[in-house]
């Protein structure tokens, strides 16, 4: 079934992860991954518990959380896991390979709950096996995926950076894909070209309501982003912040959905 929905990002991809996320997308008829960028530990409670079934990844950020504690966290992880979701810290990572290993453990721990990371190639292509290293130390796997271009207005991923990014990143293993701009489909095709069909591309700055976001966030439309190339819209306060989440993560599920059907 999810060899039929996803054609030749299913047959050609490398990653096991990716094949679950595909999976998992399936099943939920959903490409959503939600940004929980909620600052309670009762408030991501809620949030897993009212869009759980509509969305396929959680993306995190664990350093934003006011309340945190380590066991508060492993019982979060434990539902997002229950409720069929990959875990997806979003910490762009961006220090030399053994730091970055070891900001992997630390307080946080993060090589113990995440599926998937970001990380920002700027320091060299030794922070994938950095992370991958992190991972294999507590006998787990996971996905990496790099920054090839932002949403947010002013940034410096330009063009010859985004090139360098992909023909380095196709080349690794333990990369699963690549961030791309949802906010600007134009170069989402750019970049789904460049990436060719191996690789997922993930993409944040997706709204229904297109437009700007707060402190130079940018939006484009989610069914736009999905008929570019992305392979999953990062959909934050579209729907954290709405009257009804359970109604709003049904939505952009929707929407994703039809339009990966569209776009094969
Ligand atoms: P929003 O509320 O939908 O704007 O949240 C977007 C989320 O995606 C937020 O957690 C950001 O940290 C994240 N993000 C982003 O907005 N733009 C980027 O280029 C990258 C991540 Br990389």
């Amino acid at each position: 079934m999810a060899e039929e929905i996803w054609g030749e990002r299913w047959t050609q991809a490398t990653s096991d992860i990716a094949k679950k996320y595909m999976e998992i997308s399936v099943k939920k008829k959903s490409l959503v991954c939600l940004a929980a960028d909620r600052n309670t530990m009762q408030g991501l409670f809620d949030l897993i518990e009212e869009v759980g079934p509509h969305i396929a990844a959680l993306k995190t950020h664990v350093d934003l959380v006011d309340d945190w504690t380590p066991e508060s966290w492993s019982k979060f992880c434990k539902k997002a896991n229950d409720a069929d979701l990959l875990i997806f810290e979003d910490r762009k990572f961006a220090d030399i390979g053994k730091i970055t290993r070891n900001q992997m453990s630390g307080i946080y721990n993060i090589r113990q709950w995440s599926d998937l990371v970001t990380a920002h190639l700027i320091s060299g292509p030794d922070i994938v096996d950095g992370i991958q290293s992190a991972w294999s130390d507590v006998g787990r796997s996971g996905g990496v995926l790099l920054l090839a271009q932002m949403s947010s207005r002013g940034n410096l991923l330009n063009h010859d950076y985004t090139d360098k990014v992909v023909s380095s990143g196709k080349q690794h293993r333990g990369v699963f894909g690549f961030i791309g701009n949802g906010s600007r489909p134009k170069e989402l095709k750019e970049l789904r070209d460049k990436v060719g069909y191996e690789k997922m591309i993930w993409t944040p700055g997706v709204n229904i309501a297109v437009g700007d976001g707060e402190m130079g966030q940018r939006y484009g439309d989610p069914r736009e982003a999905i008929l570019a190339g992305s392979d999953c819209i990062i959909v934050g306060s579209g729907i954290h912040k709405s009257e009804s989440p359970k109604k709003e993560a049904a939505k952009y599920a929707d929407v994703s959905w039809n339009a990966l059907i569209e776009r094969d």
